[in-house]
Protein backbone atom coordinates (compact mmCIF):
# COMPACT_ATOMS: atom_id res chain seq x y z
CA UNK A 1 0.00 0.00 0.00
CA UNK A 2 0.78 3.52 -0.74
CA UNK A 3 1.94 5.85 2.01
CA UNK A 4 -0.96 7.65 4.18
CA UNK A 5 -2.63 10.44 2.61
CA UNK A 6 -1.69 13.40 4.86
CA UNK A 7 -0.93 15.87 2.75
CA UNK A 8 -3.11 17.43 -0.61
CA UNK A 9 -0.20 16.18 -3.14
CA UNK A 10 -0.66 12.89 -1.98
CA UNK A 11 -4.55 13.04 -3.02
CA UNK A 12 -5.02 10.76 -6.50
CA UNK A 13 -7.40 13.44 -7.33
CA UNK A 14 -4.34 16.07 -7.74
CA UNK A 15 -2.45 13.12 -9.72
CA UNK A 16 -0.83 10.61 -6.37
CA UNK A 17 -0.86 7.13 -6.77
CA UNK A 18 -4.25 5.68 -5.38
CA UNK A 19 -4.54 4.40 -1.95
CA UNK A 20 -5.57 1.21 -3.26
CA UNK A 21 -4.25 -1.09 -6.13
CA UNK A 22 -7.56 -2.75 -6.26
CA UNK A 23 -10.99 -1.51 -5.43
CA UNK A 24 -12.69 -1.90 -2.38
CA UNK A 25 -16.36 -2.66 -2.98
CA UNK A 26 -19.30 -1.81 -0.98
CA UNK A 27 -20.74 -5.47 -0.28
CA UNK A 28 -17.77 -7.48 -1.04
CA UNK A 29 -19.02 -11.07 -0.17
CA UNK A 30 -17.93 -12.71 3.34
CA UNK A 31 -17.18 -16.21 3.11
CA UNK A 32 -17.34 -18.93 5.88
CA UNK A 33 -15.41 -22.02 6.17
CA UNK A 34 -13.58 -22.52 1.98
CA UNK A 35 -13.50 -26.54 3.29
CA UNK A 36 -16.32 -26.93 5.26
CA UNK A 37 -18.60 -25.35 1.79
CA UNK A 38 -16.30 -27.23 -0.59
CA UNK A 39 -17.19 -30.72 1.14
CA UNK A 40 -20.90 -29.48 1.03
CA UNK A 41 -20.19 -29.09 -2.66
CA UNK A 42 -19.09 -32.56 -2.44
CA UNK A 43 -21.94 -34.06 -1.02
CA UNK A 44 -24.28 -32.49 -2.75
CA UNK A 45 -22.43 -33.88 -6.27
CA UNK A 46 -23.12 -37.28 -4.18
CA UNK A 47 -26.65 -37.21 -3.76
CA UNK A 48 -27.29 -35.48 -6.91
CA UNK A 49 -30.29 -33.92 -5.54
CA UNK A 50 -30.03 -29.78 -6.82
CA UNK A 51 -32.44 -27.95 -6.22
CA UNK A 52 -36.67 -28.43 -5.62
CA UNK A 53 -36.61 -28.34 -1.99
CA UNK A 54 -33.36 -30.32 -1.37
CA UNK A 55 -32.69 -31.54 1.77
CA UNK A 56 -29.86 -28.15 2.65
CA UNK A 57 -32.69 -26.00 1.49
CA UNK A 58 -34.71 -27.60 4.74
CA UNK A 59 -31.75 -27.55 6.70
CA UNK A 60 -31.34 -23.81 5.66
CA UNK A 61 -34.57 -22.53 6.58
CA UNK A 62 -34.74 -24.71 10.15
CA UNK A 63 -31.64 -22.63 11.04
CA UNK A 64 -33.19 -19.65 9.83
CA UNK A 65 -36.32 -20.39 11.47
CA UNK A 66 -34.54 -20.63 15.26
CA UNK A 67 -32.11 -17.91 14.75
CA UNK A 68 -35.14 -15.78 14.66
CA UNK A 69 -38.00 -17.42 16.73
CA UNK A 70 -40.13 -17.75 14.32
CA UNK A 71 -42.71 -20.73 12.58
CA UNK A 72 -41.55 -20.45 9.10
CA UNK A 73 -38.99 -19.46 7.27
CA UNK A 74 -39.75 -20.30 3.32
CA UNK A 75 -35.88 -19.84 1.52
CA UNK A 76 -36.45 -18.45 -1.86
CA UNK A 77 -33.37 -17.62 -4.66
CA UNK A 78 -33.44 -14.10 -4.03
CA UNK A 79 -35.15 -11.41 -1.83
CA UNK A 80 -37.20 -10.03 -5.11
CA UNK A 81 -38.98 -12.82 -5.79
CA UNK A 82 -39.58 -13.51 -1.79
CA UNK A 83 -40.81 -9.94 -1.99
CA UNK A 84 -43.16 -10.88 -5.14
CA UNK A 85 -44.23 -13.73 -3.20
CA UNK A 86 -45.31 -12.55 -0.36
CA UNK A 87 -47.36 -9.58 -1.84
CA UNK A 88 -49.27 -11.83 -3.75
CA UNK A 89 -49.99 -14.29 -0.85
CA UNK A 90 -51.24 -11.49 1.01
CA UNK A 91 -53.32 -10.74 -1.85
CA UNK A 92 -52.54 -6.77 -2.12
CA UNK A 93 -53.37 -4.92 -4.71
CA UNK A 94 -54.15 -1.51 -6.02
CA UNK A 95 -51.91 0.73 -4.06
CA UNK A 96 -49.40 0.00 -1.49
CA UNK A 97 -47.35 2.54 0.26
CA UNK A 98 -43.51 2.12 0.58
CA UNK A 99 -40.78 4.58 1.41
CA UNK A 100 -39.25 6.19 -1.58
CA UNK A 101 -35.54 5.67 0.34
CA UNK A 102 -34.88 1.92 -0.37
CA UNK A 103 -33.86 0.16 -3.02
CA UNK A 104 -35.73 -0.21 -6.25
CA UNK A 105 -36.51 -3.90 -5.35
CA UNK A 106 -39.38 -2.90 -2.98
CA UNK A 107 -41.08 -0.63 -5.27
CA UNK A 108 -40.19 -3.14 -8.11
CA UNK A 109 -41.90 -6.28 -6.93
CA UNK A 110 -45.26 -3.96 -6.45
CA UNK A 111 -45.00 -2.88 -10.11
CA UNK A 112 -44.27 -6.05 -12.05
CA UNK A 113 -47.45 -7.23 -10.30
CA UNK A 114 -49.74 -4.11 -11.83
CA UNK A 115 -49.57 -2.79 -7.89
CA UNK A 116 -48.89 1.06 -7.66
CA UNK A 117 -46.31 1.76 -5.52
CA UNK A 118 -47.52 5.13 -3.23
CA UNK A 119 -44.23 6.82 -1.93
CA UNK A 120 -44.20 7.80 1.57
CA UNK A 121 -40.98 9.86 2.94
CA UNK A 122 -38.16 9.17 5.48
CA UNK A 123 -37.54 9.60 9.34
CA UNK A 124 -34.07 11.86 8.83
CA UNK A 125 -33.23 10.39 12.25
CA UNK A 126 -33.55 6.87 11.38
CA UNK A 127 -33.97 6.90 7.29
CA UNK A 128 -36.84 4.81 7.76
CA UNK A 129 -40.41 5.40 6.76
CA UNK A 130 -41.95 8.27 8.66
CA UNK A 131 -45.05 7.13 9.82
CA UNK A 132 -46.40 10.76 10.35
CA UNK A 133 -46.59 10.85 6.61
CA UNK A 134 -48.41 7.49 5.68
CA UNK A 135 -52.32 8.89 6.79
CA UNK A 136 -52.25 10.93 3.58
CA UNK A 137 -51.33 8.84 1.18
CA UNK A 138 -53.97 6.41 1.90
CA UNK A 139 -56.55 6.50 -0.84
CA UNK A 140 -59.59 3.83 -1.49
CA UNK A 141 -57.51 1.73 -3.57
CA UNK A 142 -54.86 1.48 -1.14
CA UNK A 143 -53.85 -2.57 0.08
CA UNK A 144 -51.50 -2.44 2.39
CA UNK A 145 -47.81 -1.14 3.81
CA UNK A 146 -44.41 -2.27 3.49
CA UNK A 147 -42.09 -0.83 5.56
CA UNK A 148 -38.20 -1.52 5.09
CA UNK A 149 -35.96 -1.49 8.24
CA UNK A 150 -33.09 0.75 6.08
CA UNK A 151 -29.81 -0.67 7.12
CA UNK A 152 -30.72 -3.08 9.43
CA UNK A 153 -32.47 -0.41 11.64
CA UNK A 154 -35.70 -1.58 12.64
CA UNK A 155 -38.78 1.17 11.29
CA UNK A 156 -41.75 2.50 13.89
CA UNK A 157 -43.08 -1.10 13.64
CA UNK A 158 -45.69 0.14 16.43
CA UNK A 159 -46.76 3.37 14.50
CA UNK A 160 -47.19 2.05 11.24
CA UNK A 161 -49.03 -1.33 12.42
CA UNK A 162 -51.32 1.27 14.42
CA UNK A 163 -52.35 3.05 11.29
CA UNK A 164 -52.91 -0.10 9.19
CA UNK A 165 -55.02 -1.29 11.93
CA UNK A 166 -56.99 2.05 11.93
CA UNK A 167 -57.49 1.47 7.95
CA UNK A 168 -57.46 -2.22 7.66
CA UNK A 169 -54.84 -2.35 5.86
CA UNK A 170 -51.98 -5.09 5.63
CA UNK A 171 -48.44 -4.74 6.63
CA UNK A 172 -45.32 -6.65 5.91
CA UNK A 173 -41.47 -5.56 5.85
CA UNK A 174 -38.70 -6.01 3.84
CA UNK A 175 -36.25 -6.77 6.08
CA UNK A 176 -33.56 -7.24 3.42
CA UNK A 177 -30.85 -5.23 5.38
CA UNK A 178 -31.82 -6.91 9.17
CA UNK A 179 -31.31 -10.51 9.43
CA UNK A 180 -30.03 -11.33 12.92
CA UNK A 181 -31.47 -7.63 14.12
CA UNK A 182 -34.25 -6.79 16.93
CA UNK A 183 -36.96 -4.36 17.68
CA UNK A 184 -37.40 -4.15 21.34
CA UNK A 185 -35.53 -7.15 22.40
CA UNK A 186 -37.49 -9.56 19.52
CA UNK A 187 -36.27 -10.69 16.52
CA UNK A 188 -36.59 -8.89 13.21
CA UNK A 189 -38.58 -11.40 11.27
CA UNK A 190 -41.63 -11.49 13.84
CA UNK A 191 -43.07 -8.29 12.27
CA UNK A 192 -46.27 -7.76 10.77
CA UNK A 193 -47.68 -10.36 8.29
CA UNK A 194 -44.32 -11.74 7.19
CA UNK A 195 -40.68 -10.10 6.70
CA UNK A 196 -38.64 -10.50 3.93
CA UNK A 197 -34.68 -11.39 4.53
CA UNK A 198 -31.88 -11.21 1.42
CA UNK A 199 -29.01 -13.23 1.33
CA UNK A 200 -27.54 -11.66 -1.83
CA UNK A 201 -23.90 -12.14 -1.71
CA UNK A 202 -23.72 -8.47 -0.88
CA UNK A 203 -24.95 -9.25 2.05
CA UNK A 204 -23.15 -9.99 5.36
CA UNK A 205 -25.10 -13.55 5.28
CA UNK A 206 -25.01 -14.72 1.54
CA UNK A 207 -26.17 -18.13 -0.44
CA UNK A 208 -24.38 -16.08 -3.28
CA UNK A 209 -27.95 -15.35 -4.29
CA UNK A 210 -30.68 -16.26 -2.00
CA UNK A 211 -33.74 -14.75 0.53
CA UNK A 212 -36.52 -15.95 2.46
CA UNK A 213 -40.04 -14.96 3.79
CA UNK A 214 -40.71 -15.18 7.56
CA UNK A 215 -44.08 -15.70 9.37
CA UNK A 216 -45.89 -16.73 11.84
CA UNK A 217 -48.71 -17.62 9.68
CA UNK A 218 -49.08 -20.88 9.15
CA UNK A 219 -51.44 -20.46 6.10
CA UNK A 220 -49.65 -18.15 4.21
CA UNK A 221 -46.31 -19.90 4.79
CA UNK A 222 -48.22 -22.68 2.97
CA UNK A 223 -49.37 -20.42 0.38
CA UNK A 224 -46.00 -19.43 -0.36
CA UNK A 225 -44.25 -22.81 -0.41
CA UNK A 226 -46.51 -23.44 -3.26
CA UNK A 227 -46.41 -20.41 -4.94
CA UNK A 228 -42.63 -20.66 -5.04
CA UNK A 229 -42.86 -24.10 -6.84
CA UNK A 230 -45.32 -23.00 -9.48
CA UNK A 231 -48.34 -23.37 -7.37
CA UNK A 232 -47.74 -27.42 -7.26
CA UNK A 233 -49.36 -29.23 -4.47
CA UNK A 234 -48.29 -32.70 -5.57
CA UNK A 235 -47.54 -34.54 -8.59
CA UNK A 236 -49.81 -33.38 -11.93
CA UNK A 237 -51.73 -30.85 -9.11
CA UNK A 238 -51.45 -27.01 -9.81
CA UNK A 239 -53.71 -24.89 -7.05
CA UNK A 240 -51.92 -21.11 -7.06
CA UNK A 241 -50.81 -19.27 -9.81
CA UNK A 242 -46.78 -19.64 -9.35
CA UNK A 243 -43.38 -18.97 -10.36
CA UNK A 244 -40.09 -20.50 -10.08
CA UNK A 245 -38.81 -19.24 -6.71
CA UNK A 246 -36.77 -22.07 -5.74
CA UNK A 247 -33.07 -21.71 -3.52
CA UNK A 248 -31.04 -24.15 -5.37
CA UNK A 249 -28.71 -26.48 -2.88
CA UNK A 250 -25.64 -25.05 -3.53
CA UNK A 251 -26.84 -21.98 -2.66
CA UNK A 252 -28.37 -23.09 0.65
CA UNK A 253 -25.03 -25.08 1.17
CA UNK A 254 -23.22 -21.11 0.87
CA UNK A 255 -26.23 -19.83 2.66
CA UNK A 256 -25.53 -22.43 6.00
CA UNK A 257 -21.57 -21.92 5.62
CA UNK A 258 -22.15 -18.46 6.13
CA UNK A 259 -24.45 -18.70 9.08
CA UNK A 260 -21.85 -20.76 10.97
CA UNK A 261 -19.64 -17.59 10.53
CA UNK A 262 -22.30 -15.30 11.62
CA UNK A 263 -20.77 -14.01 15.24
CA UNK A 264 -17.46 -13.74 13.80
CA UNK A 265 -18.73 -11.59 10.58
CA UNK A 266 -21.17 -9.60 12.97
CA UNK A 267 -17.88 -9.29 15.28
CA UNK A 268 -15.54 -8.12 12.16
CA UNK A 269 -18.68 -5.34 11.16
CA UNK A 270 -18.81 -3.87 14.55
CA UNK A 271 -14.73 -3.60 14.94
CA UNK A 272 -14.79 -1.95 11.53
CA UNK A 273 -17.96 0.14 12.55
CA UNK A 274 -16.06 1.46 15.74
CA UNK A 275 -13.09 2.16 14.11
CA UNK A 276 -14.57 4.33 11.38
CA UNK A 277 -16.75 5.86 13.97
CA UNK A 278 -12.95 6.55 15.80
CA UNK A 279 -11.49 7.79 12.57
CA UNK A 280 -14.46 10.30 11.55
CA UNK A 281 -14.66 11.86 14.57
CA UNK A 282 -14.21 15.90 14.44
CA UNK A 283 -15.05 16.33 11.08
CA UNK A 284 -17.78 19.07 10.76
CA UNK A 285 -21.40 17.94 9.02
CA UNK A 286 -19.65 14.45 8.76
CA UNK A 287 -21.98 12.00 10.67
CA UNK A 288 -21.47 8.25 11.10
CA UNK A 289 -25.00 6.91 11.60
CA UNK A 290 -24.74 5.29 14.84
CA UNK A 291 -26.17 1.87 15.78
CA UNK A 292 -28.16 0.85 18.88
CA UNK A 293 -25.77 -1.44 20.80
CA UNK A 294 -28.46 -2.07 23.56
CA UNK A 295 -30.20 -4.25 20.67
CA UNK A 296 -28.99 -7.04 17.99
CA UNK A 297 -27.16 -5.62 15.03
CA UNK A 298 -25.37 -6.34 12.23
CA UNK A 299 -23.27 -3.77 11.48
CA UNK A 300 -23.61 -4.20 8.36
CA UNK A 301 -23.62 -0.93 6.39
CA UNK A 302 -21.05 2.15 7.23
CA UNK A 303 -23.48 4.77 6.67
CA UNK A 304 -22.27 8.44 6.15
CA UNK A 305 -24.54 11.73 6.28
CA UNK A 306 -22.69 14.70 5.09
CA UNK A 307 -24.77 17.63 5.41
CA UNK A 308 -22.98 20.44 3.41
CA UNK A 309 -24.17 23.37 4.77
CA UNK A 310 -21.39 22.21 7.23
CA UNK A 311 -19.20 20.16 5.66
CA UNK A 312 -16.07 21.32 3.85
CA UNK A 313 -16.83 19.43 0.90
CA UNK A 314 -20.42 17.67 0.10
CA UNK A 315 -21.12 14.21 -0.72
CA UNK A 316 -20.58 14.00 -4.31
CA UNK A 317 -17.32 15.48 -4.07
CA UNK A 318 -15.84 13.21 -1.37
CA UNK A 319 -17.04 10.55 -3.09
CA UNK A 320 -15.42 11.56 -6.09
CA UNK A 321 -12.23 11.72 -3.86
CA UNK A 322 -12.63 8.35 -2.76
CA UNK A 323 -13.29 6.52 -6.08
CA UNK A 324 -10.20 7.64 -7.59
CA UNK A 325 -8.61 6.43 -4.64
CA UNK A 326 -10.26 2.72 -5.37
CA UNK A 327 -12.54 3.32 -2.14
CA UNK A 328 -15.83 2.85 -4.39
CA UNK A 329 -18.07 4.40 -1.74
CA UNK A 330 -21.84 4.37 -2.83
CA UNK A 331 -24.97 6.90 -3.07
CA UNK A 332 -27.26 4.34 -1.92
CA UNK A 333 -30.21 4.52 -2.33
CA UNK A 334 -30.28 8.13 -4.30
CA UNK A 335 -32.40 9.82 -5.77
CA UNK A 336 -34.90 7.59 -4.87
CA UNK A 337 -37.10 5.51 -6.22
CA UNK A 338 -39.52 8.39 -6.88
CA UNK A 339 -36.93 9.88 -9.14
CA UNK A 340 -36.06 6.42 -10.80
CA UNK A 341 -38.24 4.95 -13.80
CA UNK A 342 -41.36 4.25 -14.58
CA UNK A 343 -42.11 5.79 -11.11
CA UNK A 344 -40.45 9.38 -12.32
CA UNK A 345 -42.79 9.63 -15.30
CA UNK A 346 -45.56 8.15 -13.61
CA UNK A 347 -45.25 10.94 -10.49
CA UNK A 348 -43.40 13.35 -11.92
CA UNK A 349 -44.53 15.60 -8.72
CA UNK A 350 -44.04 13.05 -6.29
CA UNK A 351 -40.60 15.20 -5.06
CA UNK A 352 -42.87 17.84 -3.75
CA UNK A 353 -44.38 15.02 -0.63
CA UNK A 354 -40.75 13.76 -0.06
CA UNK A 355 -38.68 16.74 1.38
CA UNK A 356 -36.70 14.60 3.36
CA UNK A 357 -35.82 11.73 1.28
CA UNK A 358 -34.92 15.02 -1.45
CA UNK A 359 -32.40 16.22 0.99
CA UNK A 360 -31.15 13.05 2.73
CA UNK A 361 -30.78 10.77 -0.49
CA UNK A 362 -28.11 13.74 -1.67
CA UNK A 363 -26.19 13.75 1.77
CA UNK A 364 -25.83 9.88 2.19
CA UNK A 365 -22.74 7.69 1.31
CA UNK A 366 -22.00 4.18 2.21
CA UNK A 367 -17.92 2.82 2.72
CA UNK A 368 -16.23 -0.23 2.51
CA UNK A 369 -16.79 -2.69 5.39
CA UNK A 370 -16.64 -6.63 5.66
CA UNK A 371 -13.87 -8.99 6.17
CA UNK A 372 -11.29 -7.67 3.43
CA UNK A 373 -11.09 -4.02 5.33
CA UNK A 374 -8.12 -4.08 7.79
CA UNK A 375 -7.96 -1.71 10.41
CA UNK A 376 -5.36 0.33 8.36
CA UNK A 377 -7.24 0.04 5.63
CA UNK A 378 -10.19 1.82 7.63
CA UNK A 379 -7.25 4.59 8.98
CA UNK A 380 -6.27 5.35 5.25
CA UNK A 381 -10.07 5.47 4.08
CA UNK A 382 -10.67 8.36 7.07
CA UNK A 383 -7.28 9.94 6.39
CA UNK A 384 -8.63 10.74 2.88
CA UNK A 385 -11.55 11.89 4.32
CA UNK A 386 -9.85 13.86 6.36
CA UNK A 387 -6.99 15.60 4.20
CA UNK A 388 -9.71 15.83 1.13
CA UNK A 389 -11.65 17.94 3.76
CA UNK A 390 -8.66 19.62 4.87
CA UNK A 391 -7.79 21.15 1.86
CA UNK A 392 -11.39 21.52 0.81
CA UNK A 393 -10.88 24.82 -1.78
CA UNK A 394 -7.90 23.03 -3.69
CA UNK A 395 -10.05 20.06 -3.70
CA UNK A 396 -12.95 21.42 -5.18
CA UNK A 397 -11.31 23.79 -7.91
CA UNK A 398 -9.82 20.18 -9.17
CA UNK A 399 -13.02 18.16 -9.35
CA UNK A 400 -15.04 21.58 -11.06
CA UNK A 401 -15.26 20.77 -14.66
CA UNK A 402 -13.05 23.15 -17.15
N1 LIG B 1 -34.83 -4.72 -0.59
C1 LIG B 1 -33.80 -3.99 -0.19
C2 LIG B 1 -34.00 -2.93 0.84
C3 LIG B 1 -32.53 -4.23 -0.70
O1 LIG B 1 -31.47 -3.48 -0.33
C4 LIG B 1 -32.36 -5.25 -1.66
C5 LIG B 1 -31.06 -5.51 -2.26
C6 LIG B 1 -33.48 -6.01 -2.04
C7 LIG B 1 -34.72 -5.72 -1.47
C8 LIG B 1 -33.40 -7.11 -3.05
O2 LIG B 1 -32.59 -8.18 -2.60
P1 LIG B 1 -32.03 -9.28 -3.66
O3 LIG B 1 -33.10 -9.56 -4.67
O4 LIG B 1 -30.78 -8.68 -4.30
O5 LIG B 1 -31.73 -10.49 -2.80
C9 LIG B 1 -26.61 -4.28 -4.22
C10 LIG B 1 -27.17 -5.69 -4.17
O6 LIG B 1 -27.13 -6.29 -5.46
C11 LIG B 1 -28.57 -5.73 -3.65
O7 LIG B 1 -28.82 -7.08 -3.26
C12 LIG B 1 -28.73 -4.85 -2.43
N2 LIG B 1 -30.06 -4.79 -1.96
C13 LIG B 1 -28.25 -3.45 -2.71
C14 LIG B 1 -28.33 -2.58 -1.51
O8 LIG B 1 -26.89 -3.50 -3.12
P2 LIG B 1 -25.97 -2.83 -6.34
O9 LIG B 1 -26.56 -2.92 -7.68
O10 LIG B 1 -25.79 -1.52 -5.79
O11 LIG B 1 -24.58 -3.51 -6.20
P3 LIG B 1 -23.94 -4.84 -6.80
O12 LIG B 1 -24.86 -6.00 -6.70
O13 LIG B 1 -23.40 -4.52 -8.10
O14 LIG B 1 -22.77 -5.09 -5.75
C15 LIG B 1 -22.09 -4.02 -5.08
C16 LIG B 1 -20.59 -4.21 -5.15
O15 LIG B 1 -20.24 -5.41 -4.47
C17 LIG B 1 -20.09 -4.34 -6.55
O16 LIG B 1 -19.65 -3.08 -6.98
C18 LIG B 1 -18.95 -5.32 -6.45
C19 LIG B 1 -19.14 -6.02 -5.12
N3 LIG B 1 -19.41 -7.44 -5.34
C20 LIG B 1 -20.66 -7.81 -5.76
C21 LIG B 1 -20.92 -9.12 -6.00
C22 LIG B 1 -22.29 -9.55 -6.47
C23 LIG B 1 -18.40 -8.34 -5.17
O17 LIG B 1 -17.28 -7.96 -4.81
N4 LIG B 1 -18.66 -9.66 -5.38
C24 LIG B 1 -19.89 -10.10 -5.79
O18 LIG B 1 -20.10 -11.31 -5.95
O19 LIG B 1 -27.00 -3.67 -5.40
Amino acid sequence: MSSPKTNHGNLAVFGGTPAFPEPLHVGRPNLGSREVMLQRVNEIFERRWFTNNGPLVKKFEARIQKLVGVKHCVAMCNATIALEIAIRALELRGEVIVPAYTFIATAHALQWQEITPVFADMDPATHNLAPETIERLITPRTTGIIGVHVWGRPCDTEAIEAIAAKHKLKVMYDAAHAFGCSHHGKMIGNFGSCEVFSFHATKFINCFEGGAVVTNDDGLAEKMRLMRNFGFSGFDRVIYPGTNGKLTEVCAAMGLTSLEAMEEIIATNRRNYEIYREGLQGLAGISLKEYDSTERRNYQYIVVEVDETKSALNRDELVAVLQVENVLARKYFWPGCHRMEPYKSFFPNAYTLLSNTEKLAAQIMVLPTGQTLSREMIGKICGIIHTACDQAVAVRSRLKPA
